[in-house]
């Protein structure tokens, strides 16, 4: 406390009188930790086309790496997710994955199965009308828990991208069925303490209809397979205007809420920095999650970011990403909870409202510096410390550009 600046020490004052422990803060935040997606730091783009990235990463191991560098810098985020397509090895052995990403401070966390990038996706995978497809794509299933198994990771993130464009192109009922039957095999094949987290979205790649269209369909199915299973909300997955904080505080409420993709959206899928279009969004749905944990429930969530970095440098969007999410977070546990129990009761919109914003309108940066001080960073400013670090030009020298684009054209 005594090296602590003089508003580190107004603030944790201010949160005194509202019977809020600053040092329970710091630890919370501390203690949040946020899987970074291997598939971010490749290039990237948009269906147009992608603007290179002069040393972005290639393989599984530059991703690590990479990884890595951000860690050093922000110290809560010492995971990477993994897209199994883009993150091949040459071997198809991943228990040396585990191995590298252990020797440098990391570990593997959610595996993502790829079922959309093949010509025999056209009409979809496990919900395909052509049997030798969803067979396919069952096998894959099993052998991303094997993969998952080898890297040591215990949760595997499911995006099924199948739909269909036209009416009456397919039975949508039975489409339903090859979906839980295609779900159930994965499910079947997970070890006791693996847990499979079930992504929606409303269209995209197809525009009629989307097998898991939203979180009722991803919690109907979720229900029907058991416990190990629980939905993903990704930010940018919803129809404009749905209130996704409600939706995460029923997901809360029934013990499905199982993890989060972050990212940002003006429009649709627009996968920007986590925090830059709707900051306030992001805070509100951490108070969903704090009162709930504050309420005794079940909040054990995989964070993770799912973002393309398209005119950004990958490296510091993903950073910058972390910050906001802590930001968002600290800003969520400040809020006077004592004072609103009261304006509640009291039926007092206005006064409920206003504390609120009270708590999103306060600068949590000092008590973000202290956390980051705590933490034994070298900065309390993580893209300062990245740029002071020289690993972009590091990376732009060492490699070399292999014309692959993880998404995008
Ligand atoms: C689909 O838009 C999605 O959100 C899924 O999570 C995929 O795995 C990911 O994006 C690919 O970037
Ligand atoms: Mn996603």
């Amino acid at each position: 406390m005594n090296n602590l600046n003089e508003k580190q020490k107004i603030l944790i004052d201010d949160l005194a009188s509202k019977n809020i422990d600053a040092a329970a803060v710091k630890q919370a935040v501390k203690d949040l930790v946020v899987e970074l997606p291997s598939w971010a730091v490749g290039n990237s783009g948009t269906r147009y086309g992608t603007f290179r990235d002069k040393g972005a990463a290639r393989t599984i191991w530059d991703k690590i790496d990479d990884c890595a560098e951000i860690q050093r810098v922000l110290g809560t985020c010492p995971v990477m997710a993994s897209h199994v397509l883009w993150d091949v090895t040459d071997d198809g052995q991943y228990t040396p994955v585990r191995e590298y990403a252990q020797s440098k401070g990391m570990r593997i966390g959610t595996v993502h199965p790829n079922t959309f990038a093949g010509q025999e996706f056209r009409y979809g995978s496990l919900c395909s009308p052509i049997k030798a497809v969803r067979e396919q794509s069952h096998a894959h299933f099993i052998d991303c828990v094997r993969i998952a198994r080898e890297m040591g990771s215990k949760v595997i993130g499911m995006w099924i991208a199948d739909g269909t464009n036209y009416p009456g192109q397919d039975n949508l009922r039975e489409r339903k069925h090859r979906l839980y039957d295609g779900l159930k095999v994965l499910y079947d094949a997970l070890d006791d303490d693996m847990q499979m987290v079930l992504e929606y979205k409303p269209f995209e790649p197809f525009f009629y209809t989307a097998d898991v269209q939203d979180w009722g369909m991803s919690k109907l199915m979720c229900d029907k397979l058991g416990d190990k299973a629980k939905v993903l909300v990704d930010l940018g997955h919803h129809l404009a205007g749905v209130n996704i904080e409600q939706i995460v505080s029923i997901l809360l409420d029934e013990n499905k809420m199982g993890g989060f993709h972050f990212n940002n959206r003006r429009y649709a899928d627009d996968d920007l920095i986590t925090g830059t279009v709707k900051p306030f969004e992001l805070f509100i749905i951490f108070k969903e999650i704090v009162d709930a944990k504050y309420e005794g429930l079940n909040t054990d969530i995989t964070y993770m970011l799912d973002q393309s970095h398209n005119i950004e440098p990958s490296l510091e969007g993903i950073i910058y990403s972390v910050m906001n999410i802590q930001t968002s977070y600290a800003k969520s546990l400040i809020i006077d909870r004592d004072a609103l129990k009261i304006s509640q009761q009291d039926n007092d919109t206005i006064l409920s409202n206003k504390i609120i914003m009270d708590a999103f309108n306060t600068d949590v940066e000092p008590l973000l510096a202290a956390a980051r001080q705590e933490l034994g960073l070298s900065h309390i400013d993580p893209i300062q410390n990245y740029r002071d670090g020289g690993w972009a030009k590091k990376i732009a020298s060492e490699r070399e550009d292999d014309g692959i684009n993880t998404l995008g054209g």
